[in-house]
This record gives structure tokens, sequence and C-alpha cells, in this order.
């Protein structure tokens, strides 16, 4: 598409939430490694799902910038940051990063209701409406480690969590297609 509807503060909004996108699918893949480095396969499955949902939000602005006419520029993606250093400080890290994404959402939105452009609105829109589940499942996350000791979880308590992610792995491939009680 050659011609250009997007304008340049969008655009720039745009490319730059595709790469929060992308820096997000390396922090859950980082994570997914390290959950699994550390014995919790069903962690790590539970992550790896994620980084690979993550990297199609990517696309999905991707797609739109191009649709739209607009350029986008594929970057380099920041590293992820440390290691959890439990699954405690795990949890709270991906509900963190959600609560962060979401509000990086919010400004384009916003930015796209100041402009009225309603195309860009519209699109984000889905967006929004992920962000409520992805926070949810953030939620559910961290209810069941704290339910499991929080910071203090050992053993048995960790063992059962890490299998219950584990179990649901076969009947959900994406986690946008992930509720609450079918994580
Ligand atoms: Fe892209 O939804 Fe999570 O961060």
């Amino acid at each position: 598409m050659k011609t250009n509807r997007l304008s340049e503060k969008l655009s720039a909004a745009l490319n730059e939430q595709m790469t929060k996108e992308a820096h997000a699918s390396q922090i859950y893949l980082s994570y997914a490694a390290w959950a699994d480095n550390n014995g919790f396969s069903g962690i790590a499955n539970f992550l790896f799902r994620h980084a690979a949902e993550e990297r199609n939000h990517m696309m999905k602005i991707l797609e739109y910038i191009l649709n739209r006419g607009a350029k986008a520029k594929v970057i380099a993606i920041p590293a992820p940051a440390n290691d959890p250093i439990s699954v405690n400080n795990c949890f709270e890290k991906v509900f963190k990063h959600e609560i962060d994404n979401t509000n990086s959402i919010y400004k384009v939105v916003k930015m796209a209701l100041v402009e009225e452009d309603w195309a860009t609105w519209n699109f984000l829109q889905w967006f929004v409406k992920e962000q409520i589940e992805e926070e949810n499942l953030a939620n559910y996350l961290m209810d069941k480690i704290t339910l499991a000791g929080g910071e203090n979880a050992k053993g048995d308590a960790l063992y059962q969590l890490d299998k219950d992610l584990e179990k649901t792995s076969g009947e959900v491939k994406l986690a946008q297609d992930a509720t609450t009680t079918n994580p």
C-alpha cells in the first residue's frame, strides 16, 4: 500500500508498540527457559505459549501499519531483564509486565482518539479487550502462587501448581485462547 493513512505520530507510536510486543515475547521466552531450567515444565509450557502469543501481537500491529500504508520499522529488541529469582517473583514480573503493557496500549488509544483516527482506534480495541484477558490470567497466576505460599512456596505446593499449568498444555494452543479456567 503506497498511500499513508497514518499520521507520523501514530505511526511512531504503533511502531513502538510493535517493538514492545516483540520485547514481551522475548521476556516470556526467557522466563520460560528459566522455568524449564528449574524443573517447572508446566510453568515453562505456559510461558512458551505466551511468548508465541506476544509475537502474534507484534505481527498484528506490523500488518496494520503496512495495511495503512505507513512504514513498519523492525528494529533491535532490547534484551530481557534478569531472570526471576523464584516462581513467585516470576509471576509478579508477569503481572507487572501486563499492567505496563495495558498502560502503553491505552496511550496509543488516546492518541488515536485525539487525532480522530477511528480506524486505528477501532483496531486497538482488540488489544484493549485482549489486555483484560491477559491481566486476568496474570491475576490467576498470582492467586495460585499466593495460595501455594507466595515467596515461601515450596515442595508439594509448587509441584501441584506446575502440574496444574501443565495439564492444559494440549487444550490451548495460544494464550489468547486461554481463559482463567483453562489457562
Ligand atoms: Fe501483548 O499482550 Fe501481554 O503483554
